[in-house]
């Protein structure tokens, strides 16, 4: 059977659980600091099973030695952001949180691939790479998948047209010094150049830029989880089912884009064993200039771990 753990039973963690359960995908089991919490949320999460037709186990944890024999573990242990602060504020807290659940990992479950969702995600992404000595295939981090529909989101409602007619990608960091690749966007199959003006692209890419702070300022409450816990389903379903789809991960670079020792988001494809490979994008001059900018601002966050 297959058996995803999810280190994390907030907002993200347990409707990621409904997803991958209600999806039929794997049996899945939950750990977290809050283990009642938890365990409500496990038995609710079961009880939902006759009504929604599948038959998955979805149980709590009451350590780390449950996650034995997992395929998949997600870490979205952490504290989300509250109105007006930055993802880089939640560094020192989140830091020592990742840190616990890479040692759950390595101890109990070692081969299993390991997805990042908490914040700083790229820095996090890192911490987990370097901290459990993973191979860089195995870990990778939820991002630029989010990033990336929230840009489709918002480019189909200027232009009037299903979200499946767009084809587009966000790079770099998960923040402000994201890079939404324009010279890649296309609405139609045409350049986005060709379809919206200057200046409507302009205000999409700021929005998309600031669409989580939209979200957290109106919640007032924690911040998005429906659209996080769909990209992570998405990335869970291509390793089960060895897609080999492309996403867009923070990953450990080594080279490609000019890059080395640092975790960013990057196309890559997805299945069995974690990252194929990184696609490499032909990008424009403003477009590395962003891209680096965006690997500067980690290497900072980085820096203060
Ligand atoms: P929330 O609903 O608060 O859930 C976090 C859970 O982590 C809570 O249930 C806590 O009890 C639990 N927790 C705290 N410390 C520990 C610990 N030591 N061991 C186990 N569990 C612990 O937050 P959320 O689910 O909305 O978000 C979780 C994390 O993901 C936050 O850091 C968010 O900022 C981040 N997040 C990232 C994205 C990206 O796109 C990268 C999107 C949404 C959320």
């Amino acid at each position: 059977m297959t058996k995803v753990s999810i280190i994390g039973s907030g907002n993200v963690g347990s409707t990621l659980a409904m997803r991958i359960a209600e999806a039929n995908l794997a049996d899945v089991a939950l750990y977290d600091i809050a283990a009642d919490t938890c365990k409500g949320k496990t038995l609710d999460l079961t009880d939902a099973a006759p009504i929604a037709g599948h038959n998955r186990a979805v149980t709590a944890l009451a350590d780390y030695s449950g996650i034995k024999n997992s395929s998949i573990v997600v870490i979205t242990a952490g504290f989300p952001r509250m109105p007006g602060m930055s993802r880089e504020e939640l560094l020192a807290k989140n830091a020592s949180i990742v840190k616990d659940a890479v040692g759950g990992i390595k101890r109990h479950s070692p081969s299993a691939i390991v997805i990042l969702v908490t914040n700083p995600l790229d820095a996090m992404t890192y911490l987990a790479y370097k901290a459990g000595g993973f191979s860089r295939n195995k870990v990778f981090g939820m991002a630029g998948d989010l990033d990336t529909a929230r840009f489709v989101v918002l480019l189909a409602e200027a232009a009037g047209v299903p979200y499946a007619d767009i084809e587009t990608y966000v790079l770099g960091s998960h923040g402000d010094t994201m890079v939404p690749v324009l010279s890649h966007t296309k609405i139609k199959g045409k350049s986005v150049y060709d379809v919206l003006s200057e200046g409507q692209i302009e205000d999409i890419v700021a929005r998309t830029k600031k669409r989580g702070a939209e979200i957290i300022n109106l919640l007032k409450a924690g911040s998005a989880y429906y659209a996080p816990s769909a990209a992570v389903f998405g990335m869970v379903k291509a390793v089960i089912n060895d897609t080999n789809g492309i996403s867009c991960v923070s990953c450990v670079l080594d080279g490609e884009y000019g890059l080395k020792d640092i975790c960013i988001g990057v196309p890559a494809s997805l299945g069995k064993d974690g990252i194929g490979s990184i696609k490499q994008l032909s990008l424009n001059e403003r477009e590395i200039s962003e891209l680096k900018r965006s690997a500067e601002a980690i290497r900072k966050t980085l820096g203060t771990v």
